[in-house]
Protein backbone atom coordinates (compact mmCIF):
# COMPACT_ATOMS: atom_id res chain seq x y z
CA UNK A 1 0.00 0.00 0.00
CA UNK A 2 1.18 3.80 -0.92
CA UNK A 3 2.12 5.73 2.08
CA UNK A 4 2.10 8.63 -0.67
CA UNK A 5 -0.82 11.25 -0.23
CA UNK A 6 -2.36 10.29 -3.86
CA UNK A 7 -5.57 9.13 -2.58
CA UNK A 8 -7.56 12.67 -2.39
CA UNK A 9 -10.91 13.46 -3.38
CA UNK A 10 -12.00 14.64 -7.10
CA UNK A 11 -13.84 17.97 -6.78
CA UNK A 12 -15.38 20.63 -7.07
CA UNK A 13 -18.00 20.61 -9.27
CA UNK A 14 -19.09 18.11 -11.90
CA UNK A 15 -16.72 19.47 -14.99
CA UNK A 16 -13.78 18.65 -13.25
CA UNK A 17 -14.65 15.22 -11.62
CA UNK A 18 -15.80 14.41 -15.55
CA UNK A 19 -12.44 15.67 -16.95
CA UNK A 20 -10.76 13.35 -13.99
CA UNK A 21 -12.90 10.13 -14.86
CA UNK A 22 -14.58 8.95 -17.73
CA UNK A 23 -16.68 6.86 -15.20
CA UNK A 24 -16.56 8.26 -11.60
CA UNK A 25 -18.89 5.71 -10.04
CA UNK A 26 -17.22 2.97 -11.76
CA UNK A 27 -13.86 5.10 -10.02
CA UNK A 28 -15.76 5.08 -6.79
CA UNK A 29 -16.39 1.24 -6.56
CA UNK A 30 -12.46 0.50 -7.19
CA UNK A 31 -11.94 3.14 -4.31
CA UNK A 32 -9.47 5.03 -6.96
CA UNK A 33 -10.53 8.17 -5.19
CA UNK A 34 -11.34 8.49 -1.38
CA UNK A 35 -14.56 10.52 -2.66
CA UNK A 36 -16.55 12.39 -5.25
CA UNK A 37 -17.18 16.06 -3.59
CA UNK A 38 -19.79 18.71 -5.26
CA UNK A 39 -18.72 21.71 -3.33
CA UNK A 40 -21.52 24.46 -2.34
CA UNK A 41 -24.35 22.35 -4.43
CA UNK A 42 -26.96 23.86 -2.64
CA UNK A 43 -27.37 27.55 -1.01
CA UNK A 44 -26.52 26.99 2.20
CA UNK A 45 -28.42 30.32 3.23
CA UNK A 46 -31.47 28.44 2.91
CA UNK A 47 -30.32 25.59 5.89
CA UNK A 48 -30.79 27.90 8.86
CA UNK A 49 -35.12 28.42 7.68
CA UNK A 50 -35.00 25.07 6.96
CA UNK A 51 -33.62 23.72 10.46
CA UNK A 52 -35.84 26.13 12.01
CA UNK A 53 -38.70 24.72 10.43
CA UNK A 54 -37.65 20.69 11.25
CA UNK A 55 -37.60 22.16 14.93
CA UNK A 56 -41.12 24.20 14.33
CA UNK A 57 -42.73 20.82 13.31
CA UNK A 58 -41.43 19.02 15.71
CA UNK A 59 -39.08 16.68 14.10
CA UNK A 60 -35.72 17.33 15.84
CA UNK A 61 -34.71 19.50 19.05
CA UNK A 62 -32.14 22.46 18.72
CA UNK A 63 -29.46 21.29 20.86
CA UNK A 64 -28.50 18.83 23.63
CA UNK A 65 -29.63 21.30 26.67
CA UNK A 66 -31.66 20.11 29.14
CA UNK A 67 -34.40 17.81 27.40
CA UNK A 68 -36.37 14.45 28.51
CA UNK A 69 -35.18 13.22 24.69
CA UNK A 70 -31.49 11.79 25.62
CA UNK A 71 -31.14 10.34 21.97
CA UNK A 72 -27.71 11.31 20.42
CA UNK A 73 -28.79 10.82 16.89
CA UNK A 74 -32.34 11.93 15.38
CA UNK A 75 -33.46 10.76 12.20
CA UNK A 76 -35.66 12.25 9.91
CA UNK A 77 -36.32 9.92 7.37
CA UNK A 78 -36.33 5.92 7.28
CA UNK A 79 -33.25 3.94 8.09
CA UNK A 80 -33.01 0.75 6.83
CA UNK A 81 -30.14 -0.23 8.73
CA UNK A 82 -32.15 0.92 11.76
CA UNK A 83 -35.25 -0.24 10.44
CA UNK A 84 -34.61 -3.05 8.45
CA UNK A 85 -35.51 -6.03 9.87
CA UNK A 86 -39.05 -5.86 10.23
CA UNK A 87 -39.55 -5.39 6.34
CA UNK A 88 -43.43 -4.34 6.34
CA UNK A 89 -42.87 -1.52 8.80
CA UNK A 90 -39.94 -0.76 7.64
CA UNK A 91 -41.99 0.02 4.20
CA UNK A 92 -44.38 1.44 5.65
CA UNK A 93 -42.49 3.82 7.34
CA UNK A 94 -40.67 5.09 4.22
CA UNK A 95 -44.21 5.49 2.94
CA UNK A 96 -44.77 8.12 5.42
CA UNK A 97 -41.45 9.89 4.79
CA UNK A 98 -42.61 10.40 1.01
CA UNK A 99 -45.68 11.50 2.33
CA UNK A 100 -43.44 14.46 4.46
CA UNK A 101 -41.26 14.91 2.04
CA UNK A 102 -43.71 15.99 -0.52
CA UNK A 103 -44.22 18.95 1.46
CA UNK A 104 -41.30 19.54 4.20
CA UNK A 105 -39.42 21.38 1.42
CA UNK A 106 -42.22 23.88 0.23
CA UNK A 107 -40.77 27.49 -0.29
CA UNK A 108 -36.89 25.89 -0.50
CA UNK A 109 -34.81 24.25 -2.89
CA UNK A 110 -35.25 20.56 -2.30
CA UNK A 111 -31.81 19.13 -1.00
CA UNK A 112 -33.12 15.73 -2.05
CA UNK A 113 -33.61 16.24 -5.49
CA UNK A 114 -29.84 18.24 -5.82
CA UNK A 115 -28.67 14.76 -4.59
CA UNK A 116 -30.29 12.88 -6.70
CA UNK A 117 -29.83 14.93 -9.91
CA UNK A 118 -26.10 14.95 -8.82
CA UNK A 119 -26.00 11.17 -8.99
CA UNK A 120 -27.58 11.24 -12.12
CA UNK A 121 -24.68 13.67 -13.48
CA UNK A 122 -22.07 10.68 -12.56
CA UNK A 123 -24.22 7.83 -13.74
CA UNK A 124 -22.76 7.24 -17.14
CA UNK A 125 -25.62 5.40 -18.96
CA UNK A 126 -27.10 4.46 -15.88
CA UNK A 127 -31.06 5.27 -14.60
CA UNK A 128 -31.05 6.37 -11.08
CA UNK A 129 -33.92 5.81 -9.26
CA UNK A 130 -35.57 5.44 -5.53
CA UNK A 131 -35.17 1.53 -4.66
CA UNK A 132 -38.04 -0.73 -5.18
CA UNK A 133 -39.43 -4.03 -4.50
CA UNK A 134 -40.55 -6.42 -7.49
CA UNK A 135 -44.05 -4.99 -5.63
CA UNK A 136 -43.12 -1.64 -6.23
CA UNK A 137 -42.83 -0.33 -2.68
CA UNK A 138 -40.20 2.40 -2.23
CA UNK A 139 -37.65 2.73 0.55
CA UNK A 140 -37.57 5.73 1.99
CA UNK A 141 -35.70 8.19 -0.50
CA UNK A 142 -33.37 9.69 1.95
CA UNK A 143 -33.01 10.83 5.58
CA UNK A 144 -31.85 13.75 8.02
CA UNK A 145 -29.15 12.66 10.24
CA UNK A 146 -28.80 15.12 13.42
CA UNK A 147 -25.93 14.33 15.94
CA UNK A 148 -25.61 15.57 19.35
CA UNK A 149 -23.25 16.04 21.05
CA UNK A 150 -20.79 13.23 22.04
CA UNK A 151 -22.50 11.03 19.14
CA UNK A 152 -19.52 9.41 16.83
CA UNK A 153 -19.30 6.68 14.10
CA UNK A 154 -16.46 4.47 15.13
CA UNK A 155 -14.44 2.90 11.96
CA UNK A 156 -16.97 0.65 9.93
CA UNK A 157 -18.39 0.07 6.50
CA UNK A 158 -21.97 -0.04 5.76
CA UNK A 159 -23.06 -2.76 2.79
CA UNK A 160 -26.80 -4.60 3.16
CA UNK A 161 -24.95 -8.10 1.92
CA UNK A 162 -21.24 -7.84 3.55
CA UNK A 163 -22.43 -6.37 6.95
CA UNK A 164 -26.37 -6.43 7.62
CA UNK A 165 -26.30 -9.78 4.97
CA UNK A 166 -29.98 -8.25 4.30
CA UNK A 167 -30.76 -10.97 1.30
CA UNK A 168 -34.30 -10.82 1.65
CA UNK A 169 -34.25 -7.02 -0.14
CA UNK A 170 -34.33 -6.10 -3.48
CA UNK A 171 -30.72 -3.92 -3.27
CA UNK A 172 -29.06 -7.09 -2.34
CA UNK A 173 -28.60 -7.62 -5.87
CA UNK A 174 -25.93 -4.54 -6.20
CA UNK A 175 -22.33 -5.41 -5.74
CA UNK A 176 -21.14 -1.97 -4.51
CA UNK A 177 -22.32 0.73 -2.48
CA UNK A 178 -21.61 4.10 -1.59
CA UNK A 179 -23.37 6.80 0.59
CA UNK A 180 -24.03 10.16 -0.73
CA UNK A 181 -24.20 13.08 2.32
CA UNK A 182 -25.05 16.51 1.93
CA UNK A 183 -23.46 18.53 4.73
CA UNK A 184 -26.58 20.60 6.35
CA UNK A 185 -24.80 22.06 9.40
CA UNK A 186 -21.01 21.79 10.83
CA UNK A 187 -20.88 20.97 14.89
CA UNK A 188 -19.71 23.78 16.95
CA UNK A 189 -15.99 24.69 15.07
CA UNK A 190 -14.14 25.31 18.58
CA UNK A 191 -13.99 21.76 19.58
CA UNK A 192 -12.42 19.15 17.36
CA UNK A 193 -13.61 19.09 13.99
CA UNK A 194 -15.86 16.53 13.20
CA UNK A 195 -15.50 15.95 9.84
CA UNK A 196 -15.76 12.16 8.02
CA UNK A 197 -12.68 10.05 8.01
CA UNK A 198 -12.13 7.84 4.88
CA UNK A 199 -8.95 4.97 5.14
CA UNK A 200 -7.85 3.53 1.98
CA UNK A 201 -8.75 -0.11 2.99
CA UNK A 202 -11.88 -2.01 1.75
CA UNK A 203 -13.36 -4.16 3.74
CA UNK A 204 -12.69 -7.74 3.97
CA UNK A 205 -13.12 -10.82 6.31
CA UNK A 206 -9.75 -10.05 7.72
CA UNK A 207 -10.27 -7.01 9.15
CA UNK A 208 -13.17 -7.43 10.61
CA UNK A 209 -12.00 -8.53 14.02
CA UNK A 210 -9.73 -5.03 14.08
CA UNK A 211 -13.23 -3.35 13.56
CA UNK A 212 -15.11 -5.54 15.97
CA UNK A 213 -12.62 -5.21 18.88
CA UNK A 214 -11.75 -1.47 18.37
CA UNK A 215 -8.51 -1.97 17.42
CA UNK A 216 -8.44 -0.43 13.51
CA UNK A 217 -6.52 2.65 14.57
CA UNK A 218 -3.74 0.41 15.44
CA UNK A 219 -3.92 -2.00 12.27
CA UNK A 220 -4.09 0.97 10.04
CA UNK A 221 -1.02 2.27 11.94
CA UNK A 222 1.09 -0.74 11.57
CA UNK A 223 -0.09 -1.18 7.52
CA UNK A 224 0.34 2.15 7.09
CA UNK A 225 -2.91 2.86 5.51
CA UNK A 226 -4.14 6.53 3.94
CA UNK A 227 -6.38 8.51 5.71
CA UNK A 228 -8.56 11.18 4.24
CA UNK A 229 -10.47 13.94 6.05
CA UNK A 230 -13.40 15.47 3.64
CA UNK A 231 -14.02 18.91 5.38
CA UNK A 232 -17.04 19.81 4.45
CA UNK A 233 -19.16 23.71 4.96
CA UNK A 234 -23.00 23.67 4.62
CA UNK A 235 -24.08 23.24 0.57
CA UNK A 236 -21.11 20.59 0.07
CA UNK A 237 -22.43 17.33 -1.38
CA UNK A 238 -19.84 13.91 -0.71
CA UNK A 239 -20.62 10.72 -2.11
CA UNK A 240 -18.10 7.94 -1.50
CA UNK A 241 -17.66 3.78 -1.16
CA UNK A 242 -18.61 2.47 2.09
CA UNK A 243 -16.89 -0.49 1.96
CA UNK A 244 -13.51 1.30 2.78
CA UNK A 245 -13.82 2.00 6.52
CA UNK A 246 -14.97 4.85 7.84
CA UNK A 247 -15.92 6.91 10.63
CA UNK A 248 -16.77 10.23 12.10
CA UNK A 249 -15.56 11.58 15.37
CA UNK A 250 -17.74 12.27 18.16
CA UNK A 251 -19.65 15.74 18.69
CA UNK A 252 -18.41 18.39 20.53
CA UNK A 253 -20.19 21.05 22.13
CA UNK A 254 -24.22 22.24 21.43
CA UNK A 255 -24.29 22.24 17.86
CA UNK A 256 -25.60 19.34 16.46
CA UNK A 257 -23.98 18.20 12.78
CA UNK A 258 -26.59 17.68 10.54
CA UNK A 259 -26.60 16.00 7.15
CA UNK A 260 -28.86 14.56 4.78
CA UNK A 261 -27.88 11.20 3.40
CA UNK A 262 -28.80 8.32 1.16
CA UNK A 263 -27.07 4.94 0.49
CA UNK A 264 -26.59 4.07 -3.13
CA UNK A 265 -26.67 0.29 -4.92
CA UNK A 266 -24.20 0.16 -7.72
CA UNK A 267 -22.84 -2.78 -10.22
CA UNK A 268 -21.22 -2.51 -13.12
CA UNK A 269 -23.33 -4.48 -15.20
CA UNK A 270 -26.55 -2.80 -13.81
CA UNK A 271 -27.94 -0.67 -16.18
CA UNK A 272 -30.01 0.57 -12.44
CA UNK A 273 -28.76 2.89 -9.63
CA UNK A 274 -30.74 2.22 -6.79
CA UNK A 275 -30.84 4.67 -3.85
CA UNK A 276 -32.27 4.46 -0.57
CA UNK A 277 -31.69 5.67 3.18
O1 LIG B 1 -22.09 11.46 8.24
C1 LIG B 1 -21.22 11.14 7.43
O2 LIG B 1 -20.50 11.97 6.84
C2 LIG B 1 -20.99 9.69 7.13
C3 LIG B 1 -21.85 8.85 7.97
C4 LIG B 1 -21.71 7.42 7.60
O3 LIG B 1 -20.97 6.70 8.16
C5 LIG B 1 -22.47 6.91 6.47
O4 LIG B 1 -23.26 7.63 5.86
O5 LIG B 1 -22.28 5.73 6.14
FE1 LIG C 1 -21.15 4.75 7.37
Amino acid sequence: MSTSANWQPVEPNLQTILNNFNDPLHALSQAEVPAIIFRQIYNPDQFPDLIDRLINVGLMRQSNGNHLDQRTRIDIGTSLGNRGNDKESFLQHAAVTHFLFNFLFDGFANPVDVIYSALSDLAVEKQVEIASEPDGQLYGPAIFRVHYESHAYKPHIDHVTLREKRTNYAVHRFNHQFAGVLCVQNADGTGKSTQAILHRCLWTPEIQPHITDGTFHDYAAENQIERCQIDLEPGDLYFFNTRCIHEVPAVEGDVPRIVLAVFIGYSEDDDKIYVWS
